[in-house]
């Protein structure tokens, strides 16, 4: 399920050129049965499964004590799960400079709750859904995580320009042709001045993120130049004019 995320892309390339590590524990070669049995049914009643405390404990022992051995003592440790911190750029960011992280994701209906005594777990969420298990949010995280890994991206910049570094939304972006069957490019992108084109980006950065996103803007500090043009901006929706 993982080569999505260690075999392709910026991931799968800093994987193989060794800026990272991943590596995967199954719960099921930590049990003592004949039928490696992970799951059993819950007390209480209900439908579904619950994951077995015993295999998770001695999983997440032994992965403890791996990073032992490799000089990390008190590793992060998350359980994906609806319940979580919301994953953000700014946590990412937090979880880029640690050391290792050891990622727990659930199945069933979701682990025994005595996992929590046995470790300390942070809990995150990558959003208000539920899905069959953490894998994916595990993967979304480390793809989050790992292409902030200094060298992970082609281009050095390529990471500081990307949506949410700033704080901001995206800005719109334009290939070839110019002119696609009457959809035109904006021409200030193809004009040469770096410093208009700059501009013309912030702005519809502003922009979008104002119309889209106003809780970013909320606790973000302006330049003055970000300030000149989001009331720039403002003066034009009092004035009505067209869409961004
Ligand atoms: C199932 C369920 C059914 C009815 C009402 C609430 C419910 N919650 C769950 C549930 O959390 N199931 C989990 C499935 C058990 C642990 C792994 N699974 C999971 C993780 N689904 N979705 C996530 C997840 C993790 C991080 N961010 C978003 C979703």
């Amino acid at each position: 399920m993982f080569a999505a995320l260690t075999q392709f892309g910026v991931s799968g390339r800093a994987v193989k050129q060794q800026l990272c590590c991943v590596k995967f524990w199954n719960p099921r070669d930590f049990t003592q049965d004949n039928y490696h049995t992970v799951d059993d049914r819950p007390f209480g009643g209900g439908p579904g499964m619950v994951m077995l405390v015993e295999p998770l404990d001695l999983a997440l022992t032994a992965v403890k004590t791996e990073l032992l051995r490799r000089g990390v003592v008190a590793p992060r440790m998350i359980y994906l799960s609806p319940q979580g911190r919301r994953l953000d750029q700014a946590l990412v960011e937090e979880l880029v400079r640690e050391p290792a992280l050891v990622l727990l994701a659930g199945r069933y209906e979701g682990i025994d709750e005595r996992v929590f005594a046995r470790h300390r777990l942070e809990e995150v969420s990558i959003g208000d859904y539920v899905l069959s298990g953490g894998e994916l949010p595990a993967m979304v995280l480390l793809d989050a995580v790992i292409r902030q890994i200094p060298g992970a991206l082609g281009h050095a910049d390529s990471a500081r320009e990307d949506s949410f570094a700033d704080g901001l939304l995206d800005c719109p972006h334009y290939t070839r042709p110019e002119d696609y069957l009457g959809l035109k490019s904006p021409p200030v992108l193809r004009g040469g001045n770096h410093a208009e084109v700059s501009r013309w980006r912030l702005r519809q950065a502003l922009s979008r993120t104002a119309r889209r996103r106003p809780d970013l803007l909320e606790h973000r500090a302006m330049s003055p130049v970000e300030l000149e043009l989001l009331t720039e901006l403002l003066g034009e929706n009092h004035r009505e004019t067209g869409p961004e």
